[in-house]
């Protein structure tokens, strides 16, 4: 799998259909459900357990001046950053404008402070599998959100609430689901997918995808 991005550009059509089994659903069958609005439900494990938005807790340490841990209620009293935007799966289907609110990245980072030694972050998910990581560049970034609601409602269970990341510019497996953990590092953690080939710079359009780049 590593090296796919380079292969995929010369070989094409057969190596997409490697990115699509790769990054197909491989939890029990039960699992895949369709997903309202043209989503599909992805889970890297089988059923995940529901936590409620209120005892749920989002904590962000690491290389932090002050490690804190901020509950639904804590995330709504942050200002509120509203985009319209599509969300593409790097095998291929996208649901264009989904409208997500939550908190800028940067507004939750500038809140516990960051250290000078921190390069960037890693995500994690109470899954208990799933992670993630962005540089600390790509984490300052303002479409990078803490997503609490998603077209106007709570982040529902299966689409990774209470509170799920939601990276914009990037293709849907950085968008981790069911996040519970933001921790600072001195470099690039890779993620669950990067460990297995995709790459660590999601950009859409300029990855392993082959799409034009989302609005
Ligand atoms: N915890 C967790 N987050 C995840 C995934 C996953 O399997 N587990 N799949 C990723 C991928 S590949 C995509 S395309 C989106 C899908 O989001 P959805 O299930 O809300 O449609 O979630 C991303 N975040
Ligand atoms: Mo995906």
């Amino acid at each position: 799998m590593l090296g796919l991005g380079a292969v995929g550009v010369a070989v094409g059509a057969s190596v997409q259909d490697g990115v699509s089994r790769a990054l197909a659903p491989v939890g029990p069958i039960g699992d895949i459900l369709p997903a309202a609005g043209g989503f599909r439900y992805y889970s890297v494990t089988g059923s995940v357990k529901r936590r409620s938005a209120e005892t749920h807790r989002v904590t962000v340490g690491g290389l932090v001046d002050k490690p804190q841990s901020f509950g639904m209620a804590d995330l709504a009293r942050f200002p509120q950053t509203v985009l319209d935007k599509d969300f593409q799966c790097v095998t291929g289907w996208r649901v264009p404008d989904v409208r997500w609110v939550g908190v800028a990245l940067p507004d939750l980072l500038d809140a516990v402070g960051v250290s000078r030694k921190a390069r960037a972050v890693r995500f994690t998910s109470f899954d208990g599998v799933y992670t993630e990581s962005l540089t600390l560049q790509q984490a300052r970034r303002r479409d990078v959100l803490v997503a609490t609601q998603m077209e106007g409602k709570p982040v529902t269970h299966d689409h990774g609430g209470p509170a799920r990341l939601y990276v914009a510019p990037m293709y849907g497996y950085k968008s981790l689901k069911w996040l519970s953990g933001i921790e600072l590092t001195d470099k690039v953690v890779p993620g669950y997918w990067e460990n297995l080939g995709y790459d660590v710079d999601a950009w859409v359009g300029r990855s392993n995808g082959r799409d034009d780049a989302p609005t």
